[in-house]
């Protein structure tokens, strides 16, 4: 039998942490055969809550789950962690500046990665899903220099997952069929869903998005502006935010980091720009990436038209200013 990964799950009293937790005691993140200890953090006026969500993941009797620790010791809850699901965060609440949100979750996640660097695992995953999530990984990045910059990500894998969902009911074909659809950019409504390398498996082999949709107009418009925009339609209706797309969403992205991408196929992660496709690096920016043996590496040599170019760029531009705001909170 294989030896237990422990995953920590912070902010986990809240509406993701809930999703989250028996998706991953279930195995949908590391697998069917893998055992794991789940570490549950959250803030002090959420304690009990916390508990009672221990209490649950108890009574639920999943026997992939070895052990389950629930705490507000940022310490605690780093302790031996191999993967880190960075879930808790300061939510932007009404009349907040953007300063004043981006200001909060700067320090939370500074104080967060210095308790990673000093407690987990030297070869931990991250994964950060807070808002505004390309840029509080890219602070946690520059506050935990021991953690290597290639362990460090954000989750666009929902927008990802969204495109792949706009596509599959457009052409009533099974969403298992669509892929390499790519989200480029920051996880905010500056995101650009792209579709020009997107395929179909049709009973007549693969065939390009494009091509089938036939409808260019719905493509560059509705499409993209659709997917932009879906958090906010999930908020109007349900009047509460994303969550089990989210945390179904962040399991697909460690499973596919941690076991691999299917052969030909690939998937958008925010990762450390290393200066592809001509986005500086330094900046945490969403890629088509592909994983083997645990390890991401962005898709190379993609052809990118004029249109795309601009709106590439574009996302890039919100993304350095996120980073100056950010670094102007740190004074
Ligand atoms: P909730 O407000 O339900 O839960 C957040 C939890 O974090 C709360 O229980 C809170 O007490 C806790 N928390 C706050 N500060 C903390 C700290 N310093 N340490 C540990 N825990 C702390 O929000 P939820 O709907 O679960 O969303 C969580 C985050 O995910 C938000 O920032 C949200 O904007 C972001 N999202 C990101 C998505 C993505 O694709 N990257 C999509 C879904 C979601 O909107």
């Amino acid at each position: 039998e294989k030896e237990p990964v422990t995953v920590l799950v912070t902010g986990a009293a809240g509406q993701i942490g809930y999703a989250i937790v028996p998706m991953i005691a279930r195995g949908a993140m590391l697998g069917p055969d893998q055992p794991v200890i789940l570490h549950m953090l959250d803030i002090e006026p959420a304690a009990e809550s916390l508990n009672g969500v221990k209490m649950e993941l108890i009574d639920a009797a999943f026997p992939l789950l070895r052990g389950v620790v629930a705490t507000t010791d940022v310490h605690e809850a780093c302790k031996g962690v191999n993967i880190a699901v960075m879930v808790g965060g300061f939510p932007r609440k009404e009349g907040m500046e953007r300063k004043d949100v981006m200001s909060k979750n700067v320090s939370i996640y500074k104080a967060q990665a210095s308790a990673l660097e000093k407690n987990a695992a030297a070869d931990v995953k991250v994964l950060v899903v807070a808002n505004p999530a390309n840029t509080n990984a890219l602070i946690l990045k520059e506050f935990a220099p021991s953690i290597p910059e290639k362990n460090i990500t954000c989750l666009t894998r929902l927008d990802h997952n969204r495109a792949l969902g706009q596509i599959s009911e457009k052409l009533n074909v099974h969403v298992g069929d669509v892929k390499n659809v790519i989200i480029w950019g920051n996880h905010s409504s500056t995101q650009y869903p792209d579709v020009n390398h997107a395929t179909v498996t049709t009973s007549g082999g693969e065939k390009p998005v494009r091509e089938l949709v036939a409808n260019d107009q719905w493509l560059n418009t509705e499409f993209i502006t659709t997917v932009q925009q879906r958090g906010a339609a999930i908020i109007k209706a349900r009047k509460l935010s994303s969550a089990l797309s989210a945390a179904s969403s962040a399991c697909d992205h460690i499973r596919d980091w941690v076991l691999g991408t299917p052969k030909g196929s690939w998937v958008s992660m925010g990762v450390y720009s290393d200066g592809s496709y001509g986005i500086q690096p330094g900046l945490v920016y969403s890629f088509p990436v592909t994983c083997e043996k645990g390890q991401w590496s962005i898709v190379q040599g993609l052809k990118i038209d004029e249109f795309s170019r601009g709106k590439l760029d574009a996302t890039a531009e919100e993304l350095i200013e996120e980073k100056s705001l950010a670094h102007s909170c740190l004074n």
